[in-house]
C-alpha cells in the first residue's frame, strides 16, 4: 500500500515537473538544479558563478532551505533575482514548490536559473523539478567513496562539480578512485574539479554554462 502511495506522489510530481519544463522552455530559461550534501559549497559556487557571469546574462536563483533565508540573503547581495523556498522539514524540493517559486520570478527576463536544492545527497535526486540539468556537487572533505555509496544523484546528473580542490593536499581524497566510480555510474558524465573559494578551475565550469545558454536559446527558437 505504501509503495502505491509513493508511486502516486512521484507521478503527480512528474506531471507538475512537465508543466514547469514547458513554462521554462516557453521563456527560454536554462535551468540547473544543484544537489549536494550540506556544506559542499553550493551557495559559494553560486556566488562566484553569478559574480563572473551576471554582466553577460540575466541570472535568477531559487533557494531551497529547510528553515532559514541565509543563503537567499547571500545571493540577494549580488543584485540578482532570488526566491526562497522553505520546506519546513522536508529534505528536498518538489515540482509543486518549484512551480510556486517560478510564478514569483520574472522568467521573461531570465537567461539562466539556478535552483539550490536542500543540502542532501539522497532525496533531491529522486525529484524532477522540471530543470534542464541536475548538477551534483561533491567536496574533497566528504571522501572519494561517495559516488559508489550514493550513486543515484550521479546517475541523474549531467555534470559533477568536485569542489574544495584547494584542500586536496590536506586530505586523503583519492581523485582517481572517485573519477573511476563516476565513470562506472555514467560514462559520459562531465566532472569539473574546482575551488569555489580560490576560483581555481572555475573557468571550465563557466565555459560550459556559457556554451549551454545559447544552445538552449536555439532549441527554444526551433521548438516554438
Ligand atoms: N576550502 C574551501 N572551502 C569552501 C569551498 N567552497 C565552500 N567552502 C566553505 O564551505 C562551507 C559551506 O559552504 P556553502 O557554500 O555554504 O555550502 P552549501 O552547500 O551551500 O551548504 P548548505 O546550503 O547548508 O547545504 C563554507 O564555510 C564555505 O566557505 C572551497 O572551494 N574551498
Ligand atoms: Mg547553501
Amino acid at each position: 500500500m505504501k509503495v502505491i502511495v509513493a508511486q502516486k506522489l512521484l507521478q503527480a510530481n512528474e506531471e507538475i515537473a512537465g508543466e514547469n519544463r514547458h513554462l521554462l522552455a516557453r521563456h527560454g530559461v536554462l535551468t540547473l538544479n544543484l544537489i549536494s550534501a550540506p556544506g559542499a559549497g553550493k551557495t559559494t559556487l553560486l556566488e562566484k558563478t553569478i559574480a563572473a557571469l551576471k554582466e553577460e546574462m540575466a541570472i535568477g536563483v531559487i533557494e531551497g532551505d529547510i528553515y532559514t533565508t541565509k543563503d537567499a540573503e547571500r545571493i540577494a547581495s549580488q543584485q540578482v533575482e532570488v526566491v526562497q523556498i522553505n520546506t519546513h522539514g522536508a529534505c528536498h524540493l518538489d515540482a509543486q514548490m518549484t512551480q510556486e517559486a517560478l510564478n514569483a520570478l520574472s522568467l521573461a527576463q531570465l537567461d539562466l536559473l539556478f535552483i539550490e536544492n536542500v543540502g542532501n545527497l539522497v532525496c533531491p535526486a529522486e525529484f524532477d523539478l522540471g530543470e534542464n540539468y541536475k548538477v551534483a556537487l561533491l567536496s574533497i572533505t566528504e571522501g572519494s567513496d561517495k559516488p559508489a555509496k550514493y550513486p543515484l544523484v550521479f546517475h541523474e546528473a549531467q555534470a559533477v562539480i568536485l569542489n574544495k580542490i584547494d584542500l586536496l593536499h590536506h586530505m586523503d581524497f583519492d581523485l582517481e578512485t572517485m573519477l573511476e566510480q563516476v565513470k562506472k555510474i555514467k560514462e559520459d558524465l562531465i566532472v569539473f574539479p574546482l575551488s569555489a573559494k580560490t576560483s581555481e578551475g572555475m573557468g571550465a565550469w563557466l565555459q560550459w554554462l556559457k556554451s549551454l545558454v545559447p544552445k538552449k536559446k536555439k532549441l527554444f527558437a526551433t521548438a516554438w
